[in-house]
């Protein structure tokens, strides 16, 4: 009995090296140690044997049982470093690859666009501002003329944050919050444009989307008036598109310009597409940030860099800008 015990290792050894995959091994893993194999049959004939016979037959069944089991693990790790191996080899990304010539990367089409705003602003002697994306409502609403209250409140779909009281915090919902921040802590006279990411509840469309970009100005000096405005307006258009486009003012309401504006440029079909609103800073604007109206005016204006990126580009819709589809961004 114990030779064939001896035949049954080595043949165990040999096949278990010859698997070649762990199906194969858990096959034999059954034939070797299962229930119908004949090492269980060695051990239930154990009890027919003599004493002296027995214990050494005993010992060799335990003996091989384990060399069987070390070497069926011994099988199985072997196989699963192998499976690992090749499912490696099949997901290894090439990152040598490369199809075609080498693209350089280029900035996004509202950083360009906002970097060109930026330029020429600063080339009419403005600089740059910039303020907090989470705001409360004091600079988003309160220090801006509208009141609790107040019905423009609704206007600006506003994304509320759950951070202390009700409606206390929010994203900002227009970059109009700087103007308050920097009128706190500069004496005029001010020129300066902020611009900066805002955010809304507003579904995403051919010319909305939820989070997207304004330019803020602001220029609070002595003997501001809408003329003023509509000349910078003007300027800034011709120095950002070129002498084709042509704008329009439109009168509005906002609570914190009066006079207020609207204004739009022309699309190259003739239509007409919004881009911000503007207006003469209202003198509760000023008193709230602590400059006295009766010396200083100004002029304020906040319009969409998405839009201004659409315009330039001659995008047929917004959602380009975010769908980070390389083969649409590659183009510019
Ligand atoms: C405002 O946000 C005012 N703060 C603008 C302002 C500033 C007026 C200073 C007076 C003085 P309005 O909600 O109209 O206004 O938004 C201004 C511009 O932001 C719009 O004309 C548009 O160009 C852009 N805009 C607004 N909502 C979206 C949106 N969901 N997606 C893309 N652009 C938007």
């Amino acid at each position: 009995m114990i030779d064939e015990l001896e035949a049954l290792a080595a043949s165990a050894e040999q096949r278990l090296m010859a698997a070649t995959d762990l199906d194969g091994v858990a096959a034999l893993d059954a034939e070797l140690l299962g229930k119908k194999s004949q090492l269980s049959a060695a051990k239930k004939k154990l009890g027919t044997l003599e004493p002296e016979e027995r214990k050494a037959a005993g010992r060799a069944v335990n003996e091989i049982r384990q060399a069987i089991e070390a070497g069926i693990s011994a099988a199985r790790q072997r196989l699963s470093a192998a499976a690992r191996q090749i499912q490696y080899d099949a997901e290894r990304l090439d990152l040598s690859e490369r199809l075609g010539e080498i693209r350089r990367g280029s900035l996004h089409l509202n950083t360009q666009a906002r970097d060109r705003l930026e330029d020429v602003f600063v080339s009419m002697g403005y600089t740059i501002a910039e303020g907090p994306e989470v705001e409360t409502a004091w600079y988003n609403f309160e220090a801006l003329n509208i009141p609790e209250w107040h019905p423009a409140r609704g206007s600006f779909d506003t994304i509320f944050v759950d951070l202390g009281e009700p409606e206390e915090v929010m994203l900002r919902s227009h970059t109009s919050p700087v103007q308050i921040r920097t009128m706190e802590n500069t004496e005029p006279p001010i020129y300066i444009v902020a611009p900066g990411r805002t955010f809304r509840t507003d579904t995403a469309d051919a010319t909305h989307l939820p989070a997207f970009n304004q330019i803020e100005g602001l220029v609070v000096d002595r003997g501001i008036t809408l003329g003023d405005l509509a000349g910078t307006i003007e300027e800034f258009v011709h120095a950002f598109f070129g002498g084709e486009v042509k704008t329009r003012l439109r009168p509005s309401y906002f609570p914190f310009t009066e006079p207020s504006a609207e204004f739009d440029i022309s699309r190259p079909d003739g239509s007409w597409l919004e881009l911000g609103g503007c207006g003469v800073v209202h003198p509760n604007v000023l008193a709230n940030c602590g400059i006295d109206p009766e010396e200083w005016q100004g002029f304020a204006f906040g319009f969409g860099i998405d839009r201004l990126a659409v315009m330039r580009y001659e995008l047929d819709d917004i959602r380009e800008l975010v769908n980070n589809d390389v083969r649409f961004l590659r183009q510019f």
